[in-house]
This record gives C-alpha cells, structure tokens and sequence, in this order.
C-alpha cells in the first residue's frame, strides 16, 4: 500500500520521465521510430525502472492515468521535435489492455492528437501478445478504430506468448516486435535463429512489418540484415535515453 501511494503521489507531483529508445531501418540506415518508455525519478530511490511499477500500477488501476500521462508526454514530444525541425519521428507507446478496456479510449487519443498537433501517423501503439490473446475480439475492434484514424499498430514481445499464428491474419497491426529473449542468442543457437527467420518470412507474407528488439551486437545485425528485418531496437542503436539525449541523436 506504501508503494502505490507513492505511486500515486509521483504522478499528481511529476516524478514520471518518458525515456525514448530509437528505432533504425536496416535498409536505409535512418531512426524511423522511437519507443517511449516510463521512468520514475523516485525522491529517494533515484531513477527506478518500470519492471519495479508497472505490474503495481496494473493491479491497481494506476495504468490507467500512467498511460494517459506517457501518451500525452509522448504526444507532446514527438511533436516538439517535429517543429524544431529534427527529422520526423513517429513515437510509439506502450499499452496496457486496461487501457483499451476504457470506453473511451479511442476519443482520448484522438483527443491528445488535437491538443498536441501530432499527425496520427507519426503515433504506434504496442499492445503485448499476451494481453491481446486475452480479450482478442475488444482488442480488435479498438484496433480498426486506431488505424482508420492513422495510427500505426505493433504487437509487442512477439514469439511469447502462445502465437496460434492464425490470430496475425485476423489482427489489424503493421509491425511485429520481435522479442528480445529470440534475439540475445541468436549467434549460437540455431533454433533461436530459425524461429527468428520463420517469424521475419511469416510476418512479411502478411504483409507486417518486422521490428526486432533488444539487438546488443553486430553479428545480430548483420543476421537480420540477411533475413531482411525492416528495424531494429537496442543497445547497439542506443539505450533507453531522456528525450534532450534523444534530440542530439537525431539532429
Ligand atoms: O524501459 P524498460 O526497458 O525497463 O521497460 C520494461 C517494460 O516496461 C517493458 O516491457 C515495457 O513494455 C514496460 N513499459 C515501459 N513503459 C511503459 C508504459 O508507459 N506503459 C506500459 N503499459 N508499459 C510500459
Ligand atoms: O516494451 P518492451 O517489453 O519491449 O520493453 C523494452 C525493454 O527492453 C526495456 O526494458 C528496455 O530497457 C529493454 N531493452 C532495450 N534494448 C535492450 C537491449 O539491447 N538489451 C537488453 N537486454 N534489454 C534491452
Ligand atoms: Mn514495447
Ligand atoms: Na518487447
């Protein structure tokens, strides 16, 4: 109870930062794309990551202002950056199925677009397989309202929940998220490798767009350049990073 009050009192007193981790296409070398990704500055405790809140924040409801708050911020900065004249980059946020269990999710981004300026299209949204699996008709019902609007879709941790594949065909996403779990090992195990390949052939047959996450060395690279991987996220790019820091990358 102690933590979610805090909790509490950090979003009504702005200890939430947004950090950003940028995107690169592998065909053309350019950050298409950057994830917003909460951080709370805690008095104490210093930056804290969100494995140590976000379940917290689920089971008590708090996602749902959490996720407003990242959304709008995110919202706000992508558009500040569109301004300064920085390259255009579309900002992705992370979702919680809470937040599409809202009824009226889908006027409030429409709502947070209006207020900050931002072009739908330079908004994605990323919705877990997991959670998707959970409440698949509501999911996809919010999610053709998202996309006639603009916004671009993701399914994020991709290969961990338990895929029936047939699920992507009815699902109206544009990008699969590769998870990291498949990537960090990619150079030495082949089986990671062949369901690597499997998902990227899948995906593009689908006509989705792979993205894989947590990509931390070059071998890694070089083999999702070969299987024709659209993107990449991780440290090889750059880590999670406050939004200043993400600005020196761009410009
Ligand atoms: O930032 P980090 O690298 O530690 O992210 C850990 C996890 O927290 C990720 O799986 C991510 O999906 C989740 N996460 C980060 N920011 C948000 C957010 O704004 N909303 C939701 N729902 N999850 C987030
Ligand atoms: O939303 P998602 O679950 O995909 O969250 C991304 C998480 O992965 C964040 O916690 C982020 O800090 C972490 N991450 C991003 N890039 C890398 C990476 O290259 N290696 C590792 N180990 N973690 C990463
Ligand atoms: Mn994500
Ligand atoms: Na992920």
């Amino acid at each position: 109870l102690q933590m979610e009050n805090q909790l509490r009192k950090a979003l009504v007193e702005g200890q939430l930062e947004v950090f950003y981790q940028p995107r690169l296409t592998l065909l053309d070398d350019r950050l298409e794309a950057a994830e917003a990704l909460v951080r709370w500055r805690h008095p104490q405790q210093g930056l804290v990551a969100p494995a140590q809140f976000i379940p917290l924040a689920e089971e008590t409801g708090l996602i749902i202002p959490l996720g407003e708050f990242v959304l709008r911020e995110a919202c706000r900065q992508a558009r500040e950056w569109q301004r300064s004249g920085l390259a255009d980059i579309r900002i992705s946020v992370n979702l919680s199925v809470k937040q599409l269990r809202q009824g009226n999710f889908v006027s409030l981004v429409r709502q947070v677009l209006e207020e900050t300026g931002l072009p739908a299209s330079m908004l994605e949204l990323e919705l877990t397989e997991s959670q998707l699996l959970d409440d698949i008709d509501n999911a996809i019902n919010i999610s053709r309202q998202l996309r006639a609007l603009g916004i671009k879709l993701a399914i994020d941790d991709f290969g961990t929940g338990y895929s029936s594949l047939s699920y992507l065909k009815r699902f109206p996403v544009d990008y699969v998220k590769i998870d990291r779990t498949f990537i960090c090992e990619l150079e030495h195990s082949a089986e990671d490798a062949a369901i690597v390949r499997a998902i990227i052939a899948m995906a593009h047959n689908l006509e989705l767009q792979v993205v894989a996450e947590g990509v931390e060395t070059q071998a890694q690279m070089d083999f999702l350049k070969d299987q024709r991987c659209d993107e990449i996220q991780g440290y090889l790019v750059s880590r999670p990073v406050p939004a200043v820091q993400l600005a020196e990358l761009l410009g």
